[in-house]
């Protein structure tokens, strides 16, 4: 199996991080987006919407961060990650979309804000654009640290395809700015996802 990656992008380590999780050796592929080569046919035919992460099995092409996780840990066969009970997948399932629909489209403000816009020269951070996504994150990252009171996982007892997904937009946190101050429950579970080997093996290099 072969997956188109970008090491800067959160998506894209999500499968990195559970292939490793897995002992599961995936080809990749690095896609150049600042280059452009997102766009090009080639890769255009197998993902239409020029992201990353895509994965390549055979005649079989999957975009979306979370399809990808999920398929990766029910074609090992994986029951400790992605957890073959029907309410467990669902509530596994329920963390996928919300970190999808919500979640990650929050932290992306703060990244494409106070990370791309001044790297790639494109102005000022944009205040008035902060100001607004503020409100949500906050309303988001309660609910997400009111979950995590006394818990060291999202779902079950173990580490789950939930946490590699949620964990993985906190990856700019620091350099993005993101208001996590006061969500102690947030702190103590990314600490566990970043004390992870998983972790550490998927760090993009430093710039
Ligand atoms: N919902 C998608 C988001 C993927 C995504 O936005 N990837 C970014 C990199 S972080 C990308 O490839 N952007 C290129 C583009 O939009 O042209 C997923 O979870 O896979």
């Amino acid at each position: 199996m072969k997956l188109y990656f970008h090491p800067a992008s959160p998506f894209a380590r999500k499968p990195r991080i559970v292939a490793h999780l897995l002992g599961l050796e995936l080809e990749t592929e690095f896609v150049d987006l600042f280059a452009g080569k997102g766009q090009v046919p080639e890769f255009l035919k197998l993902n239409p919407h020029g992201k990353v992460p895509t994965l390549v099995d055979g005649d079989f092409s999957l975009w979306e961060s979370n399809a990808i996780l999920q398929y990766l840990a029910a074609k090992q066969g994986d029951t400790a990650l992605y957890p073959d009970d029907v309410k467990v997948r669902a509530d596994i399932a329920r963390w996928l979309f919300w970190e999808s629909s919500s979640w990650s489209q929050v932290c992306m403000v703060y990244v494409n804000e106070n990370i791309l816009k001044p790297m790639l020269g494109r102005g000022e951070p944009d205040p008035a654009e902060l100001a607004k996504v503020e409100e949500k994150f906050h309303r988001f990252a309660k609910v997400l640290d009111g979950h995590l009171a006394g818990r060291d996982w999202l779902v079950g007892d173990g580490i789950t395809l939930a946490d590699v997904s949620v964990a993985a937009s906190l990856m700019y946190a620091v350099p993005g700015k993101y208001p996590l101050e006061g969500y102690a429950n947030i702190a103590r579970w990314f600490g566990q996802v970043q004390a992870l080997p998983a972790w550490a093996a998927t760090a993009p290099p430093a710039a």
